[in-house]
């Protein structure tokens, strides 16, 4: 490292080496799906549930086999700890019905993470699925419906506990339903007490709390249920405290001027861990790719402020179906790892003493002043030393696969 860098940092009390180390052990959690458009191994028809991949740039991954082989180029390209993040309908081999699924269906994925040193987080799917009935899983007024994603999300748990089990790290089970309505609800309170029941049923599976965290993902609407959404952020945020699941939060999944951000330090006061799903809004949960904007800088200070790097979990959600693929998982990855770098290279020490002091001209000067500091000649180096290639380099790398096998794939 250069040693000019390293004097500029340490005039600010920063230690450019622990700062590489800290964030060299930060798990990102890649999400699978940006390399399908969210299609699955299911053949489960068009996407629903009220989320929508826009785009056809050519080179979809249309199974195991090509979907690896697009993470095996990403990862060439990603520093730092990962993980994978799977939904139920990434099952491989014969498919199962969704309510049985097992750890059979994911051994292959298994195979892979251990492979390339990645852990595994799993999702339950509850949508795109014609036992999404009326838009309804887990708050539907029919039992039927509700018993049936009951056991497929005990079963995804399960999947989780073998995911931490052979991989010896723990594993995020999330559940995100898209239950909701397209017009003012009659009736608020009755699927939201449903949806309650329900979760009381997949908790009621004792899973092994040393393996596998739950958590749980509010929305605040989706296209086609814009008017009402049956998990809300105040309905998971009390059900979570109460039952001792995690919140997880979308970034995408709020008011647009609301600051998500804001949000963790709240919510790590009263909960011992929280996870996320980091995405880019653009005027609605458009699931955009990350940009290293304010937006992600103001999630990554506040989980570096938080001293919560080792005990969240990043996630990543996004899925851009209009630009290549693998191009898309590896610019927002990076800028996930840039922007908790821009977050451990800041001198927080200073800030906070000089805003208790009621120093807020300092506050405002050392803010704006820090922004200009080197931070990519520290980039390069955690780049280097983690063997993904330099900010010319892996772009290049990356039209040659595509020309090689993207462009050779059918629609
Ligand atoms: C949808 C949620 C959900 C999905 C993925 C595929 O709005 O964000 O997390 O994006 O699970
Ligand atoms: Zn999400």
């Amino acid at each position: 490292m250069n040693p000019t860098i390293k004097a500029t940092y340490a005039k600010y009390g920063i230690d450019v080496d622990k700062a590489i180390k800290q964030l060299a052990k930060a798990k990102i959690s890649l999400h699978v799906w940006q390399l399908d458009d969210v299609n699955g191994f299911e053949n489960c028809g068009s996407l629903s549930g009220g989320i929508q991949t826009t785009g056809s740039y050519p080179g979809r991954a249309r199974n195991f086999n090509e979907l690896t082989a697009d993470l095996d180029e990403a990862l060439k390209y990603i520093p730092g700890k990962k993980k994978l993040n799977l939904h139920a309908i990434y099952q491989t081999g014969k498919v199962v019905d969704r309510a049985n699924i097992t750890p059979k269906q994911f051994e292959a994925w298994v195979s892979y993470a251990k492979k390339h040193h990645l852990g595994l987080d799993m999702n339950p799917t509850l949508f795109s699925s014609p036992m999404l009935v009326d838009g309804l899983s887990l708050s539907s007024p029919d039992k039927k419906v509700r018993d049936y994603w009951i056991k497929h999300c005990i079963n995804s748990i399960k999947v989780s506990e073998y995911f931490a089990k052979e991989l010896k790290q723990k594993s995020l089970c999330n559940i995100w339903i898209p239950d909701g309505l397209k017009d003012v609800p009659s009736d608020r309170f009755g699927p939201r007490k449903r949806l309650e029941d329900s979760l009381n049923k997949i908790l009621s599976y004792k899973y092994n709390r040393n393996l596998v965290d739950v958590s749980v993902e509010s929305k605040v609407f989706g296209i086609g249920v814009e008017s009402y959404t049956v998990g809300s952020h105040e309905f998971y945020m009390n059900y979570a405290s109460k039952h001792n699941v995690l919140c997880l939060l979308d970034t995408g999944h709020f008011h647009p001027t609301e600051n998500v951000a804001d949000k963790i330090s709240s919510m790590l006061i009263f909960n011992p861990s929280l996870a996320f799903h980091v995405s880019r809004p653009v005027r609605w949960d458009s699931d955009h790719v990350l940009r290293l904007n304010d937006d992600l800088q103001d999630v990554a200070n506040e989980l570096v402020k938080c001293n919560a790097l080792d005990k969240a979990y990043i996630g990543l959600d996004y899925f851009d179906a209009s630009i290549n693929r693998v191009a898309a998982l590896v610019i927002g990855a990076r800028n996930m790892e840039k922007a908790l770098l821009i977050a451990l290279l800041t001198p927080w020490n200073l800030l906070k003493e000089a805003q208790d002091k009621g120093d807020f001209t300092r506050v405002l000067a050392l803010q704006e002043e820090i922004k200009t500091l080197p931070w990519q000649e520290v980039w390069n180096e955690y780049c280097l030393k983690e063997k993904a290639s330099s900010e010319e380099v892996w772009f290049k790398k990356i039209l040659q696969y595509e020309k090689q096998i993207l462009s050779k794939r059918s629609k």
